[in-house]
């Protein structure tokens, strides 16, 4: 699985109002509303406790004080803990969190120790990239391409097939396909460029899996893969409209998730 790096995470609040222009420009709403939106939840004074994880990988510098600003952009009570794993488990308890954020190399979670709710950020990050590219004001139909079928992009084409759009989809991985073609009814996309999309939500770790044949003029991009997916050339000839962003946007999903 890959990391974020502490570059991924530089001028993360510059990254996150360019994306905001984006978002509004596109959707009509920023990424709080679309957030209430899907969730139906408004921070209140909730406090988070973010704890720092030493496991695997170790601590990545930035993260829990890039998380801390995140929750204090959103308007809610964030501290991080002094000491990372189990002592800071306890720190953030004892420290009364309502809610604790924590990542290891595997799972980013929310838990909220009020309501029992729990968030994984994969889920979130799909969920939340998906409903704004399906909120593109231009669109020219309620179909989608989704690419990539992983942890991400399949939460984000579930919650798009929930809502009613008819979604494309394209992942090298045979078993993956199938598994969504049974489960969520996903129609099978080849880059062929026989059909263009207004709105498509890119999840893979791979840069330039976005071809010209793919997407049509002035479509809008939905991104949280790292590197982008999208060549700049094609999104310069095309006109694209490109939301993508390393961190923010899926960890605003998480907390309203949760709330
Ligand atoms: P994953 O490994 O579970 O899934 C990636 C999928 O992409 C795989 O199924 C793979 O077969 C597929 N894929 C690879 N190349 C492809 C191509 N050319 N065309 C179509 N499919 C292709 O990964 P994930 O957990 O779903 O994460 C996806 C990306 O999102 C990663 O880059 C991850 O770092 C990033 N991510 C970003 C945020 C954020 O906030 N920006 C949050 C979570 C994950
Ligand atoms: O970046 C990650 C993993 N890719 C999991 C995220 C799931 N999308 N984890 C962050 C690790 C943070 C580290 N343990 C810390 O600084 O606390």
């Amino acid at each position: 699985m890959a990391l974020l790096t502490p570059e991924d995470l530089e001028n993360l609040l510059d990254k996150l109002n360019h994306n905001n222009e984006i978002i509004k420009k596109n959707t009509g709403m920023d990424i709080a509303e679309i957030c209430h939106a899907i969730y139906g939840t408004n921070p209140g004074n909730e406090r988070i406790g973010i704890i720092p994880i030493t496991s695997g990988n170790g601590i990545i510098s930035n993260f829990s004080a890039s998380l801390l600003a995140i929750t204090d952009y959103f308007g809610m009570d964030g501290f991080i803990t002094k000491h990372p794993d189990i002592t800071g488990y306890y720190e953030a308890i004892t420290g009364k969190a309502d809610i604790i954020l924590m990542a290891d190399d595997h799972i980013f979670i929310a838990h909220n120790l009020r309501n029992g709710k729990i968030a994984t950020n994969h889920v979130c990050t799909g969920v939340i990239y998906a409903e704004i590219a399906s909120r593109y004001i231009h669109a020219d139909s309620k179909e989608i391409l989704v690419i990539g079928m992983g942890k991400v992009g399949y939460a984000g084409a579930e919650h798009l097939v929930n809502k009613g759009f008819t979604v494309y989809a394209c992942d090298p991985d045979k078993k993956i396909m199938e598994k969504a073609k049974k489960e969520l009814g996903v129609i099978p996309y080849r880059c062929d460029g026989t059909r263009k999309f207004s709105m498509v939500l890119e999840a893979t770790p791979n840069p330039n899996t976005i071809s010209e044949g793919m997407v049509a003029e002035r479509c809008l991009v939905s991104t949280p893969g790292i590197p982008c997916g999208l060549p700049e050339e094609i999104g310069r000839r095309k006109g694209v409209d490109l939301v993508m962003e390393p961190l923010v946007i899926g960890v605003a999903a998480m907390l309203y998730s949760v709330i």
